[in-house]
């Protein structure tokens, strides 16, 4: 059985990665909470104490009006801490902005309510370019196993182990392609091409969803990612036309 790869009933971190750039994402997040964590520890301890002992604490001493050393640490402190955090985000962040070589290019739009995907590196039988929208799954059509707002009548099918290049636009208002355990969101902006890539490292299914405010049916907008091996894909393919 295929893996779904989908948000949880009371799931309170990330979604597992399938992509190197969510590994990276994850990486980050866990790199920020230890530093987030000795923080909060560092000065919740201060603050309790200075409350605690008020009367013969030196550090809330009344006539202390400057202490030079006192001043150079809490302002190197936090400045090295920023830096810490900042440097691995921002490598972060450009290392998924690059788009390396896609062996394969999908052409995504977002219409008011649906997805439109375009097969732009293939065509089908009487020539044209393989096209297909998607659309949410009705509540009273869900068969056993589907989930309700996430499941999609047609899904993007993928080859596992390749790099996907998206190119990202949208017919009407803004939305944004967003699949969270390929660390991807990007804007779908009418009049504009956004890329993003995702090099998907296991198969399964893989949940997203519209995530900018676009009218009244957002929410009914889910992305379904399909990774397969790659004889299931020109499977897949060749089911689809
Ligand atoms: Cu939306």
């Amino acid at each position: 059985m295929m893996r779904l790869d989908v948000p949880t009933p009371w799931g309170m971190r990330l979604q597992d990665s399938a992509s190197p750039n969510m590994e990276g994402m994850h990486e980050l997040h866990d790199h920020m909470m230890y530093y987030l964590a000795l923080m909060l520890g560092l000065v919740s301890y201060m603050l309790f104490m200075m409350v605690k002992n008020f009367k013969n604490n030196t550090m809330s001493y009344k006539y202390l009006t400057h202490g030079q050393t006192l001043e150079m640490v809490w302002t190197m402190f936090p400045a090295v801490m920023l830096l810490v955090m900042a440097f691995p985000s921002f490598m972060l962040l450009y290392l998924c902005d690059e788009v390396l070589t896609p062996a394969m290019t999908i052409k995504v739009m977002g219409l008011q309510w649906y997805w439109k995907y375009e097969y732009s590196d293939f065509v089908s039988s009487n020539g044209e370019t393989m096209e297909f929208e998607s659309y949410i799954m009705p509540e009273d059509m869900l068969e056993e196993g589907q989930l309700r707002l996430l499941d999609t009548d047609t899904s993007i099918i993928i080859p596992v182990d390749t790099h996907v290049r998206f190119i990202v636009t949208a017919n009407d208002v803004m939305h944004s392609f967003a699949v969270p355990s390929l660390g991807m969101k990007i804007d779908a902006t009418p009049g504009r091409l956004n890329q993003v890539s995702a090099l998907m490292q296991r198969t399964g299914v893989f949940y997203g969803q519209c995530s900018e405010l676009c009218g009244i049916n957002h929410s009914l907008m889910p992305i379904k990612i399909e990774c397969m091996e790659i004889d299931q894909f020109i499977e897949a393919l060749n089911d689809m036309e």
